[in-house]
């Protein structure tokens, strides 16, 4: 702890003690930066607006959260946000696995291909001994991890033809995020991937610079890309980002113990409804999305299970390189809980 926060912290305990706890919030800023993707009416944006709202009503105001939507703190650079939070630029963020992953490489796991099949093989992992471990990984580079979100399963969309077996893949232009682990898989599957920041993909896509990209359904529809061309989304689940809710490490310390308590609770219980609103809509028990993106003229495809496999067998060898890279030990951890989920 920093002696200036140490100061801080005893001269709040102080004030707790004596029952006057404006005295705690000498050290703190007026208002707390957080980083975010997309807009708050996205369900990533949701989840920090709960956030926010639960920090500032139960610190009465003394913790103020302003939510920087578009990653504008780094320019829209979504893969150095991880680095700017670290370094204090960025006081707390809702970070995709995917964009942080260069700085934290075991946070590839979640972008192994058909690593997890459903819902419940993505619970196993964030709420299991994997969730755990990755926690301490983000630490250790120097960030402190709260609580897990869901941006969700990534969809593919093009403004060509429909995608039912990855020869249909081979020239498509396509948008990637984040780590190199995408220019492998879609290379592997004779695409010409080629890497952007969300920002930047929007107008690519409109211009037609790029054929598609791939993405939640919930960042498809609430991005319009319908009205941009791409008019083709194949649904193949192929892997899924959760989402994780950080802070600071300074900001962290400079709080008092109970801040932290009500910050961190507050994270957990916010990144439990962000995953309830995450998923709702692209279920086959609740399809309204989908309903919705057919309705704009959208070709939806569903793959058999053969199609399906034939997408697994040609990502295989991207898979068998990456478990290298993310660690073997952990890669079978996560491969046995799901087994066991
Ligand atoms: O850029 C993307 O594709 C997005 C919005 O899904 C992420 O931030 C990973």
């Amino acid at each position: 702890m920093k002696i200036r926060a140490l100061f801080g912290a005893l001269a709040c305990s102080v004030a707790a003690l004596a029952a006057t706890s404006t005295a705690c919030a000498a050290n703190y800023k007026s208002e707390y930066k957080l980083s975010i993707v997309v807009g708050t009416t996205f369900p990533w944006g949701q989840g920090a607006e709960i956030w926010s709202r639960l920090v500032r009503e139960r610190t009465d105001g003394r913790i103020n959260i302003k939510i920087y939507p578009g990653t504008s703190l780094v320019q829209g650079d979504q893969t150095r946000e991880f680095t700017a939070i670290r370094q204090g630029l960025i006081d707390m963020a809702i970070g995709s696995t995917i964009n942080w992953s260069p700085q934290v490489k075991q946070l590839n796991l979640f972008s192994l291909p058909f690593l997890m099949p459903d819902y419940a093989a993505i619970d196993a992992l964030i709420h299991g001994e994997v969730g755990k471990t990755l926690f301490k990984d983000i630490e250790k580079a120097g960030v402190l991890p709260l609580a897990w979100g869901e941006n969700g399963y990534r969809q593919l969309s093009n403004s060509k033809h429909a995608i039912k077996a990855p020869e249909d893949l081979k020239g498509l232009k396509l948008r990637v995020v984040g780590s190199p682990l995408y220019i492998d898989i879609y290379s592997a599957l004779g695409a010409n991937p080629t890497q952007m920041s969300w920002a930047d993909a929007q107008p690519a896509l409109a211009s037609g610079a790029v054929d598609g990209q791939e993405n939640p359904l919930s960042i498809y529809a609430g991005s319009k890309l319908y009205t941009v061309g791409q008019k083709y989304l194949t649904l193949w689940n192929y892997v899924a980002d959760p989402l994780v809710f950080v802070v600071n490490k300074q900001v962290w310390e400079s709080w008092t113990e109970a801040d932290r308590k009500i910050v961190r609770e507050a994270a957990i219980e916010a990144g439990k409804q962000e995953i309830v609103i995450a998923r709702k809509g692209v279920t086959p028990e609740d399809p309204s999305m989908l309903k919705d993106i057919e309705s704009h003229g959208v070709t939806v495809t569903s793959l058999t299970p053969e199609q399906h496999d034939a997408f697994v067998t040609a990502t295989k060898p991207v898979f068998e390189k990456w478990k290298k890279t993310i660690g073997e030990d952990l890669v079978t951890q996560a491969q046995k809980d799901i087994a066991n989920r």
